[in-house]
């Protein structure tokens, strides 16, 4: 069985498991907190984050290696297009969604909402929370909603662009925060069918427990 180690909430962990979830494999989550990481931790996770994985005696980490091992070693069900030039554009979005979408946005938000308060006792600095809503947030989301207007973002069937994408979406509607109608009309629209779809709607009732223990906002996501 596959395992995956990570927490629920976590862009990046949920990424994998959604990926596991849509190839119909059997995966257990091992639950690893990378502010409390086990013994042993940097064997499995050289960076220290997570998420890893563990199928039979392989390890590997990384959200979006973890993905193209999975891809490669469970083809059924793929989630990469057979096109050149969509997997291109699915791998773009899938970096963009890492690189920029996270590290510059949610990542930023969730310290300064979550783990400051929650973890580290210490208040959120709402000048950062401010710049980065107001400064850095209009332009990453004005992206997406130029690019949002179909079913899936690349191509005609659900991709690791789309799952990248609305897993950052949902931790960042866990923090309360909206992705306005008015401004950001298409990426608005495009979130609001994907977590009504069956597939995230399972995986977001799925993870409800371990949101609602971490005290996140789910106000936000109807499941
Ligand atoms: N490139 C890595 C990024 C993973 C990452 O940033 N994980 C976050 C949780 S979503 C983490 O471990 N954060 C802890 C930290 O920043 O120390 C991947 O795709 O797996």
């Amino acid at each position: 069985m596959l395992t995956i180690y990570g927490v629920p909430f976590s862009v990046h962990t949920r990424k994998i498991t959604l990926t596991a979830a849509f190839k119909g494999l059997d995966y257990k989550l091992e639950q690893v907190f990378p502010f409390d990481p086990p013994q042993q931790w940097s064997s499995l996770s050289p960076t220290g984050l997570i998420p890893a994985i563990k199928d039979g005696d392989f390890t590997l980490a990384d959200s979006t290696a973890i993905f193209l091992y999975l891809e490669r070693a469970y083809p059924a069900q793929p989630l990469l297009p057979q096109d050149n030039r969509l997997a291109g554009q699915a791998l773009f979005l899938d970096a963009y969604a890492g690189g920029t979408l996270f590290r510059n946005v949610v990542h930023g938000l969730f310290f300064q909402k979550v783990l400051r308060p929650k973890v580290r006792g210490e208040a959120t600095d709402q000048a950062v929370v401010e710049q980065i809503c107001s400064g850095i947030r209009p332009g990453v989301f004005g992206y997406l909603d130029s690019i949002a207007g179909g079913d899936y973002l690349a191509g005609n069937s659900l991709t690791i662009a789309d799952i990248a994408v609305v897993s950052n979406l949902l931790t960042y509607s866990y923090l309360g925060l909206e992705i306005e109608t008015a401004r950001f009309p298409k990426l608005a629209a495009y979130f609001k069918r994907q977590i009504a779809s069956p597939f995230f709607g399972a995986a977001i009732r799925a993870e409800q427990a371990a949101v609602e223990a971490m005290g996140l906002d789910r106000s936000r996501i109807a499941a």
